[in-house]
């Protein structure tokens, strides 16, 4: 069955029902296309109304889908009110956690009578378990990230700085195909990595540091994310004690990672590692997030999820140690669950590379 029969059937939508997509990643998943603009369903309709610059692209991507184009004067709600009218729809379902208060009174406006329903994240629930054409271009996202660390392995010296490091990785994915990057490339060393969302400064690379490269490609558009933690030269005793902690958490959490397990339980095996060592207070966030058409989407490893691991999930296993004013430590694949477990999709080492 189409994506969008699924999502319909769901959320039970009857007859005089319709739902309207307005978040970006759940149109392109819904339809294929890929511009600004709004998606309308019904039992019998499937419809893109969007403006002048992408009507052609909308027929291009979505060509089983009607293109209605706005006019001067005439929002894409307005547009969308007329639709519904016609066709005698009584309740819209819309999406409760992204639709704006400005957009939501826009709609009470242009559609007297309607009933508004919250769709409470049902199109992201229907993206949680990959399909094969979405396992395949994550594949493709995670082998161009593999191939540029492999790349800046050979580029990393002494003096450079992490914007350098940064720039230089983020050209090297995009010329082995990525469409874009799946997010800003952190990239912290010495110091600096003890904040696990650095932004990369003007700092020199020194001989000791620990570098963090936490970056990711879109490709087919869908992300990758994987970290690495380097080291350029030999690091601090406590620096390589904190790193070995780390690995052994996400040894030991990818390996649980399996059909069945409850997320929560996932994300407290790297938790109990990390705290036994005496650190559990310098690892402040969720073990790893799914990932997908958005770089975080559901389920997520942390400590209140309670969604079971089913196969066909694509999930990232990160944990990391983070010490204030010191430097920090973390490693993530991205995991495509399978019935007999986990599989990185990230064929990187975990081990620590020393440069
Ligand atoms: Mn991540």
């Amino acid at each position: 069955m189409d994506r969008v029969s699924r999502l319909l059937n769901m959320a039970g939508v009857a007859a005089q029902d319709a739902i309207l997509i307005h978040k970006p990643s759940n149109i392109y998943f819904l339809s294929g296309y890929s511009g600004e603009g709004l998606l309308l369903l019904t039992r019998d309709i499937s419809a893109i109304i969007t403006d002048f610059r992408y009507t052609e692209q909308a027929g291009q991507q979505a060509p089983s889908f009607q293109v209605y184009e706005i006019s001067t004067g005439k929002s894409h709600i307005q547009v969308a009110a007329d639709v519904l009218q016609q066709a005698g729809i009584h309740q819209l379902y819309y999406e409760d956690d992204h639709v704006t208060v400005v957009q939501f009174a826009a709609m009470g406006k242009a559609m007297p009578g309607m009933t508004f329903t919250p769709i409470k994240e049902k199109p992201e629930q229907l993206r949680k378990v990959k399909d094969e054409s979405e396992i395949a271009v994550i594949r493709k996202a995670c082998g161009i990230s593999v191939q540029a660390f492999d790349y800046i392995l050979t580029v990393i010296t002494e003096g450079m700085t992490e914007r350098e490091v940064q720039l230089k990785l983020d050209f090297k994915m995009l010329e082995l195909g990525a469409e874009g990057l799946a997010f800003s490339t952190i990239l912290a060393s010495g110091e600096n990595g003890s904040l696990p969302h650095a932004v990369p400064t003007s700092r020199r690379l020194q001989k000791g540091d620990l570098i963090t490269l936490d970056f990711g490609a879109k490709y087919g558009g869908y992300c990758s994310d994987m970290t690495r933690t380097i080291a350029l030269g030999q690091p601090s005793e406590e620096m390589r004690k904190v790193y070995d902690i780390v690995l052994q958490a996400q040894m030991a959490a990818q390996e649980a990672l399996m059909p069945g397990k409850v997320c929560r339980d996932i994300d407290a095996i790297a938790r109990d590692i990390i705290t036994q060592a005496g650190y559990g207070k310098n690892f402040g966030h969720g073990l790893g997030h799914s990932v997908g058409i958005d770089i975080h989407e559901m389920p997520r490893l942390n400590q209140t999820c309670e969604e079971v691991v089913e196969p066909g999930i694509v999930i990232t296993v990160e944990p990391g140690i983070y010490l204030p004013a010191i430097g920090g430590v973390r490693i993530e694949n991205t995991c495509l669950v399978t019935e007999n477990g986990a599989q990185s999709l990230v064929s990187a080492p975990r081990e620590l590379i020393i440069l």
